[in-house]
């Protein structure tokens, strides 16, 4: 429970507990998040559940084909199927997520039904699609036209699992490659992080993974701590891009445990992404960021490379904007 901040307009009972009153916030990842987050706004104003809200955010990018790195229209793996991976969470103790799901579209919506309607958090493949199903989210075809003609394009270039190159946004919803190629530029993972006005933190995810990933390979995305970590007391982070990278740092988990050491946002983004640096230098097509939300609302982020944009909602209006820190140069 929070009282006694700046930002505490009023309390109010909720479910039996008292929460306080806060001005409702989302930050998300990329630009193409930003029309999605628009149109999910005035729900968080009005006091919706801010998991429902950021969920229905993450399930609109997931609809968007022309997302190539997300749900419906997401590059395929090596072997030219689109699997999708998503997680949904409150807190460490409500929290559900899929993997390798092939199939049913949302996967976040699968993913919020194995947070509601199971006793795990993270079910797989063939698991998954029968959450799914029983969860009623439509089975459907994921792979597009436009993305089975890439990865066509790309078997017959011999490279069947080579990474793609940095994605570089301009802030207008597309991605571009930044080597100048036009080879899978969109990759990258929409994620978003909520604050409802009751107070509440809420974050979820959604990927189609690393294009032409290897069959199996499951990224950092669908894993608590990893591509999403929320504990109300201290609160919430997201990663999106190369998910190794996160996988072996615990991205997330480290930035909200540095904001409950009591480092500001902007700051445990940074020191997140510094843990990285310290072990080993990522090549310059490997590109994550960071963002975060404290339980305050205060958002930030951070970004091992240029070329990254969040999306930050409030009352005063939604704007994609620059990291706060980018740590490498190139
Ligand atoms: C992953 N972070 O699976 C996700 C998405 C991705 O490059 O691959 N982006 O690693």
């Amino acid at each position: 429970m929070v009282v006694g901040t700046p930002r505490v307009r009023r309390v109010i009972q909720v479910a039996g507990s008292i929460r306080a009153m806060k001005e409702p916030r989302i930050i998300a990842t990329w630009s193409f998040a930003a029309p999605h987050c628009a149109a999910a706004w005035p729900r968080l104003v009005d006091g919706d559940d801010p998991l429902d809200v950021v969920q229905s955010i993450v399930a609109a990018v997931e609809a968007d084909p022309s997302v190539d790195s997300v749900g419906r229209g997401g590059l395929p793996g090596a072997d030219g199927i689109v699997s999708l991976d998503a997680i949904v969470m409150r807190s460490p103790s409500e929290v559900g997520a899929v993997c390798a799901l092939e199939g049913y579209l949302p996967a976040v919506d699968a993913a919020r039904h194995v947070m509601d309607h199971s006793p795990h958090v993270l079910v797989a493949g063939a698991g998954a699609a029968a959450i799914a199903e029983s969860a009623g989210v439509p089975a459907t075809e994921t792979l597009t036209d436009a993305a089975r003609a890439k990865w066509e394009q790309r078997q017959a270039g011999g490279d069947p699992e080579g990474a793609p190159p940095r994605p570089i946004d301009r802030g207008d919803g597309e991605l571009f490659a930044a080597d100048g190629t036009d080879d899978a530029p969109g990759h990258d993972t929409v994620c978003v992080l909520g604050l409802g006005a009751d107070g509440r933190l809420a974050g979820a995810t959604a990927t189609s993974g690393m294009p032409w990933k290897h069959p199996g390979r499951v990224g950092d995305s669908p894993i608590v701590g990893h591509g999403l970590y929320v504990d109300p007391e201290a609160g919430a982070a997201a990663a999106t891009g190369f998910g190794e990278l996160a996988m072996g740092h615990c991205t997330s988990f480290l930035a909200v445990e540095r904001m409950r050491a009591g480092d500001a946002p902007d700051v445990a983004a940074r020191a997140a992404l510094e843990r990285i640096v310290e072990h080993a230098m990522p090549a310059e097509k490997q590109q994550l960021a960071v963002i975060v939300m404290a339980p305050d609302g205060t958002t930030a982020s951070a970004a091992l490379r240029s070329g990254f944009l969040a999306v930050a909602a409030a009352r005063g209006g939604i704007e994609a904007t620059p990291p706060d820190h980018v740590l490498l140069s190139g």
